[in-house]
């Protein structure tokens, strides 16, 4: 994982001059999304920069152990000379928190579907996180030492998008440089715990109505949650809840599935490679066909419609593309 060593110049000639940073990351924000934005902008600010972090959905809860979430906003407030959007693959994502704002000046990002949209793009495919992009390339863009919050928060962006150092992504350049981010203080056994491990009871019983109406057929295993699922157990996210990482443990199957239901005509699909999967699989090329995206091992979608429709078209598309990689006849139900 290298960047061009003109664009690091680049960029940190950029910071040295800028004084008021906006930084943005993406709605529905995962734990990279925060780590990152919240591990770059702690460190914006110990390189005496002025700091605003932006996510229009907030800080989820279970990420408010963290120091600095307490700072994140949903809207830019102030006056910006600089705007940074980071683990965003498109400028859509982040929501309406580039509304009024004219234009982004760095877009750092991991995302295989990343469109360049920044002036300047620190976009590095084969990272497993953009928090790891961002612990590697900090110390050397800021001219500063990477404190113990800083630390903690890029842990946790490596920490949940490689789902604890067990998605192929991780390398031992990965296993490296979170070595290098525990010596600088952060705690794993936290972060490990917060970031991934624990749930609320609510989720968990809303992965009970999940599992209840569980499916699989060779190769696939997927389910449904619904507005009623999430009401009947008091759920607040919109979200699977981390469902699909049960779903994608299950053995003997390549693609596990999850269809949430949105309000307003909605659905949300999450796809997710499972561990034991000998096919070489890439679920972002089935999230496209539904103008999602993401990477390899995990992609999501959210488009127009019943959730049983969209259950059969996504089903079918997730057929054909397995039909294909396993070089069998396609074969799909209506
Ligand atoms: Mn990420």
């Amino acid at each position: 994982m290298e960047a061009d060593n003109s664009l690091i110049a680049t960029i940190r000639d950029e910071l040295k001059l800028v004084q008021r940073v906006l930084i943005i990351s993406h709605i529905r924000p995962d734990g990279d999304a925060i780590g990152s934005l919240i591990g770059l902008g702690k460190a914006l600010m110990d390189a005496g920069k002025q700091v605003e972090m932006v996510i229009s959905d907030g800080v989820p809860t279970n990420f408010r152990f963290l120091s600095g979430s307490e700072l994140v906003h949903k809207k830019p407030h102030g006056e910006f000379d600089y705007r940074i959007v980071v683990d965003a693959s498109e400028v859509p994502r982040v929501g309406s928190a580039l509304d009024r704002q004219p234009g982004v000046d760095l877009n750092i990002d991991h995302h295989i579907t990343n469109t360049n949209f920044g002036r300047n793009n620190l976009v590095l495919t084969d990272a497993a996180a953009t928090a790891e992009i961002l612990a590697r390339y900090i110390p050397s863009l800021l001219s500063i030492t990477i404190s113990p919050d800083v630390a903690n928060a890029l842990l946790t962006g490596m920490i949940t998008d490689t789902i604890g150092f067990r998605t192929g992504s991780v390398t031992s350049g990965v296993l490296r440089v979170a070595a290098m981010l525990l010596e600088h203080g952060a705690d794993l056994s936290q972060v490990y715990y917060k970031g991934l491990v624990q749930h609320p009871f609510p989720a968990i019983r809303y992965w009970g109505a999940g599992l209840g109406r569980m499916q699989s057929e060779p190769g696939i295993v997927w389910t449904t949650l619904s507005l009623k699922d999430r009401a009947a157990v008091g759920y607040g996210g919109r979200d699977d809840a981390d469902l699909i990482n049960v779903l994608s443990s299950i053995e003997n199957m390549d693609i596990a599935l999850i269809f949430i239901e949105q309000p307003s005509g909605r659905v949300k699909i999450s796809w997710r490679v499972c561990g034991q999967s000998n096919v070489d699989t890439d679920v972002s090329q089935i999230a496209q066909q539904f103008g999602g995206g993401g990477h390899r091992a995990a992609a999501g979608a959210e488009v127009d419609g019943g959730i049983e429709e969209v259950e059969k078209n996504v089903l079918n598309a997730t057929r054909s593309y397995l039909s294909v990689l396993l070089g069998e006849p396609v074969s799909l139900e209506h």
